[in-house]
């Protein structure tokens, strides 16, 4: 098909005061995601990994990656030659992996929390790390070290034994020398050469040559987000997943203070992502004249920046949204629950204190979501689709779990023992309450 280079790159823009509750609510809308169909077209490729292991691997690697391998999975020591990379793209890694470890260390779990609830009866809780967990990093159109540094500090930082990296391959075998490096430095003992639903099937199960994991992480396509979701339900594979990841999104908020270049910037650093990506700008009480700024900035930067093929399929896609007060915008944000929301407001910091919902808040006209996306410390495994309802984005705990603990002393089950033994008849389980009375008889005859 042929692409018409001269159609301006434009948004379509809805006036939130002139729609009706349904416009609204599709408004709010993501593309339907049909992860039913999905999960039934990759099952039975992780059936396939799941029987014949590694020779099923190596079939679908060479199908899916065009890559010939013999074998899938790297140990470390990792060799030189493959993480050679150039000087400054070292320092800026380094740079931000010192900045990433900095803020997920603080968010590790020191000691363990203790409360005496009654005399003699305290309750204590502790984290431990999940022993083996996996990570994917896409390949695709773009390769993404930033992705191996957000998925591996974490599990570095949480003590997480096994680290295994997995990424689909290049044509010739190899994996990009960015993201071996990353593994490096993120302490991975392991780094499978595989992708997609295949990759994930090989995490949850395990074969002759790659460990099975505990909890699997990472953003990836439909067909990864499909098998997680189907390795999860599956009780043999006894795995967890980070969370259901769809395409990635941002909203910005923008009022009369702001510079509508940087605004649009914004929106095109997630546009160029995929042809999927999510972009909306609500905007508050601006005028017609300053969103039409806002869209010239977005066509002209467009046009010059390389990935605007797939910002032609994408910002058509996008949305803006008039409205007339913070409140309401904060509101519609609230609603939508973006993945990352940036604001461009006159007193931004004020508006954190109203946002309920999103993955990731970047506040003010300096803070671009690439600070997050790459190294300012935050993580960018975000929850997407409106799950930030619901999901934390990946942190440090998401690598651990957590152990409760009591211990109740004599003069604790004197006082609780009755407490419980009562409970216990009340719902006639009579062996929980004589395991509470054969001690308070064993204690008075003390
Ligand atoms: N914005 C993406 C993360 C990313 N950006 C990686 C650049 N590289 C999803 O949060
Ligand atoms: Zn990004």
């Amino acid at each position: 098909s042929t692409v018409d280079t001269d159609a301006p790159i434009r948004m379509r823009t809805y006036d939130l005061a002139a729609a009706s509750a349904e416009q609204r609510a599709e408004l709010l809308r993501r593309p339907v995601l049909k992860s039913d169909e999905m999960i039934a077209k990759v099952k039975p490729i992780v059936d396939d990994v799941r029987t014949r292991g590694d020779a099923a691997l190596l079939e679908l690697t060479a199908k899916f990656d065009r890559a010939q391998l013999t074998s899938t999975v790297v140990r470390p020591p990792f060799a030189p030659e493959t993480m050679q990379i150039a000087d400054d793209v070292h320092e800026a890694i380094d740079t931000a992996y010192e900045n990433i470890y900095k803020f997920h260390k603080a968010q590790a779990e020191q000691g363990s929390l203790a409360v005496e609830t009654m005399p003699g009866v305290v309750c204590s809780r502790f984290a431990r790390p999940i022993a083996r967990v996996g990570l994917y990093v896409p390949g695709g159109t773009a390769i993404l070290p930033s992705t191996a540094l957000m998925l591996g500090i974490p599990a570095q930082v949480a003590g997480c034994k096994e680290i295994v990296l997995a990424t689909p391959p290049r044509p010739d075998g190899s994996i990009s020398p960015e993201v071996m490096y990353v593994a490096k430095l993120v302490g991975a003992s392991a780094i499978l050469k595989a992708g997609g639903a295949q990759a994930v099937a090989a995490l949850a199960y395990g074969t002759e040559t790659v460990p099975k994991v505990d909890k699997i992480f990472g953003p990836g396509n439909q067909w990864v987000t499909a098998a997680k979701m189907l390795v999860q339900n599956d009780t043999d594979a006894l795995v967890a997943i980070d969370m259901p990841a769809g395409p990635s999104e941002v909203l910005v908020i923008a009022d009369h203070t702001c510079n509508p270049a940087f605004v649009a910037a914004d929106l095109l650093s997630q546009a160029e992502h995929g042809v999927d990506s999510q972009v909306v700008l609500v905007t508050v009480g601006l005028s017609d004249e300053r969103i039409a700024q806002i869209e010239e900035e977005v066509d002209a930067q467009a046009r010059a920046l390389p990935r605007v093929d797939i910002m032609r399929q994408s910002i058509p896609k996008s949305i803006i949204v008039k409205t007339r007060t913070v409140e309401e915008a904060i509101a519609f944000s609230n609603d939508y629950a973006p993945e990352h929301l940036i604001l461009h407001l006159e007193n931004a910091p004020q508006a954190v204190s109203a946002v309920e919902n999103a993955g990731s808040v970047f506040v003010g006209p300096y803070s671009p979501e690439s600070c997050g996306d790459y190294a300012s410390g935050t993580n960018h495994t975000l929850p997407t689709n409106g799950y930030a309802r619901q999901f934390s984005g990946v942190n440090t705990l998401s690598f651990q779990k957590h152990i409760t603990s009591q211990e109740v002393t004599a003069d604790g089950l004197r006082g609780l023992g009755p407490v419980v033994a009562t409970l216990a008849d009340c719902e006639g389980l009579g062996a929980h309450a004589n395991a509470v009375r054969i001690r308070l008889q064993a204690l008075s005859q003390s």
